[in-house]
């Protein structure tokens, strides 16, 4: 593989893997501002960042079981009505270093900013599909379609050299209201290549895995994909399967992600003064669910004080308001005295009442993906 034709990259960014090129901002970028900066975004790649030069030559076919296949330049994308999206992008393995203190998994160590806030452009997917002869909120086409993949034209060792792929249903695909994106825009400025140029899907409430960079082609299909990241990795397995006895079939890709809150204006441990102490951080729950509340405790979980909630200044959030983004995530914060060296935590609950995991040990698994659990961070009082 050739990583000699890598993008210049932020030098703020703490690098996981080099290549291929994982890397994640320092904490303090996340709380700072609701629209992560594009550059300040985490990366997450899984082969060299492809070489797409011939923007006036760049295609996405558009075709499977559908009646009337398609090559979409970029021109016709961009003839399509473009909506602006705000959704929070997470991958799924975000908090996993956190994990491996449990037990050893297997994976590209994460800190807690595998993941961002960005202001999405492009066309909907469901208005792609309609072009090819799919009408608007579809659990089948004429002609059994049930899926839709999208494969890229990246290429990954775990495909054997082959592209990344991956697939969501067609019900989702095709409902307008899910904001499912072909994005050509991030923060309002063309995608750069990072970041999928010059063209990727954008899934709304589900794992970052799903949003498939630079796309090649779009396909319905009658079954969902078989790559490998729908079904030989992204897939949540209890703390008793290990690399014995695990067998894949058995779990369903992972497509919303769960409840997730995270302090970002402290690191694992902090020495603060004796005083007031003022906590913030992001809170983000997947398919479309809101943050119905923070709680955070100053005193390790004995007693806890509810955080106050924001997406743009001014604007109170609350979860149903139209005024506040379906899928972009909320930032938190809150104020306590602290006298005495101690553990403050963070957990949020959603729209639906689903909770966090107060403990990693339980949520353990040989992916390490999906550490929701309560978010703990030490403090240390000098004076
Ligand atoms: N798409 C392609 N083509 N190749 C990839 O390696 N990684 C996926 C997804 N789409 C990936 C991809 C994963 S696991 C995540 S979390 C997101 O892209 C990360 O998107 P970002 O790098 O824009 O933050
Ligand atoms: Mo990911």
């Amino acid at each position: 593989s050739d990583y000699s034709k890598e993008p210049p990259r932020h030098p703020c960014l703490q690098i996981n893997s080099k290549e291929p090129f994982n890397a994640e901002p320092p904490r303090s970028a996340l709380f700072r501002s609701y629209v992560t900066p594009v550059d300040l975004f985490y990366k997450r790649n899984h082969g060299p960042i492809p070489v797409v030069d011939d923007i006036e030559r760049y295609s996405v076919s558009v075709s499977g079981l559908v009646e009337n296949p398609k090559m979409l330049s970029m021109k016709d994308i961009r003839m399509l009505p473009k909506y602006d999206v705000t959704a929070t992008l997470q991958c799924a393995g975000n908090r996993r270093t956190a994990m491996s203190k449990t037990r050893t998994v297997k994976g590209v160590g994460w800190d807690v900013s595998a993941i961002g806030n960005a202001v999405w452009g492009g066309a909907k997917l469901a208005d792609v599909l309609e072009l090819v002869g799919v009408p608007k909120l579809s659990s089948s086409s004429k002609s059994g379609g049930k899926h839709v993949e999208f494969v890229s034209v990246d290429r990954c060792k775990e495909e054997n050299g082959g592209p990344y792929a991956a697939s969501i249903p067609l019900i989702q695909a095709t409902n307008p209201e899910a904001d499912v994106l072909l994005a050509y825009e991030m923060n309002g400025e063309p995608l750069n290549r990072d970041h999928g140029y010059p063209l990727r899907v954008v899934v709304p409430g589900v794992i970052g895995a799903r949003s498939v960079k630079w796309l090649d082609s779009i396909t319905v299909i009658a079954e969902e994909c078989q790559g490998f990241f729908m079904q030989k990795d992204y897939k949540m397995f209890p703390p008793s399967v290990n690399w014995d006895n695990i067998n894949w079939n058995t779990r369903r890709p992972q497509m919303d992600f769960p409840v997730q809150c995270v302090i970002c204006s402290l690191e694992e441990s902090n020495a603060v003064k004796p005083g007031k102490v003022t906590v913030s951080g992001y809170a983000a729950s997947g398919g479309g669910r809101g943050i119905e509340r923070v709680d955070v405790s100053f005193d390790s979980g004995k007693s806890w004080v509810e955080a106050s909630r924001y997406q743009k200044p001014g604007i109170p959030y609350v979860s149903d308001d139209e005024r506040c983004d379906k899928w972009g995530w909320v930032l938190f914060e809150a104020t306590a005295d602290v006298h005495t060296n101690t553990e403050i935590v963070a957990k949020a609950v959603d729209s639906s009442a689903n909770v966090q995991p107060e403990n990693v040990e339980d949520i353990w698994n040989l992916r390490g993906i999906l550490n929701t659990s309560w978010h703990r961070v030490q403090v240390r009082v000098g004076h």
